[in-house]
């Protein structure tokens, strides 16, 4: 068997849901040919996410590993370019750390890439008409730390898993009673999007540009 890590967040910023639990949750319940895909669930804590996440890829050992987060106000599903080494959070995260401009890694790299087929699957999802596009910042927040720190950690320990991270647009739950006018997408098309995500970096076409 192959195996998928998929990770997770749980809701931040005030939020009672995250759109990548439960896309991710939908997804991990999917068929895919000869493989398992495990799910795990990260708290939106600075060290805690990333402890928690490269404990199971130490156990699963997973081919691929795709990290999926919530990025409000977002119009499309965004592969992620890169992570960069740095820290600014500009809200607190669940556990109440802010850093604010401080690396992630003292003497990492500046950046790691995605090494998902990122441009591939923002194609892919557009021809099954789910809005997607390859996106060049992850931010400064949970995710990118989440995304460098998995990056570094393959990197340094030289092991094989292909992996990256997926920005998702707000549920339409989510922005409904807001005041402002804030793009969302359907569960419904964030799980197809997702599903192919997964799709697409089992089987990725044999020339991708990323
Ligand atoms: N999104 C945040 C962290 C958790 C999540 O789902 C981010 O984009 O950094």
């Amino acid at each position: 068997m192959r195996q998928l890590l998929l990770s997770a967040f749980e809701p931040f910023a005030g939020e009672l849901i995250n759109p990548s639990i439960e896309a991710a949750r939908a997804v991990a319940k999917l068929e895919f040919p000869d493989t398992a895909v495990n799910l795990v669930e990260l708290p939106v804590e600075r060290y805690r996410a990333v402890d928690i996440a490269i404990a199971r890829m130490r156990s699963i050992e997973p081919e691929i590993m795709i990290m999926l987060g919530l990025a409000g106000g977002r119009f499309r599903i965004n592969p992620e370019r890169v992570a960069i080494n740095v820290d600014d959070f500009r809200i607190p995260d669940n556990a109440g750390n802010q850093p604010l401009g401080e690396p992630i890694i003292a003497d990492g790299p500046a950046g790691y890439f995605s090494t998902l087929p990122i441009q591939a699957i923002a194609d892919r999802l557009k021809e099954a008409n789910v809005p997607a596009a390859v996106s060049n910042t992850a931010g400064t927040y949970l995710c990118n730390r989440l995304f460098y720190s998995v990056m570094h950690y393959i990197a340094v320990e030289r092991v094989t898993t292909a992996a990256g991270f997926i920005h998702l647009p707000y549920l339409h739950e989510q922005t409904v009673n807001k005041e402002s006018e804030l793009p969302s997408m359907s569960l419904a098309t964030i799980v197809e999007g997702v599903r192919l995500a997964v799709e697409v970096s089992l089987s990725p076409p044999r020339v991708t540009t990323n």
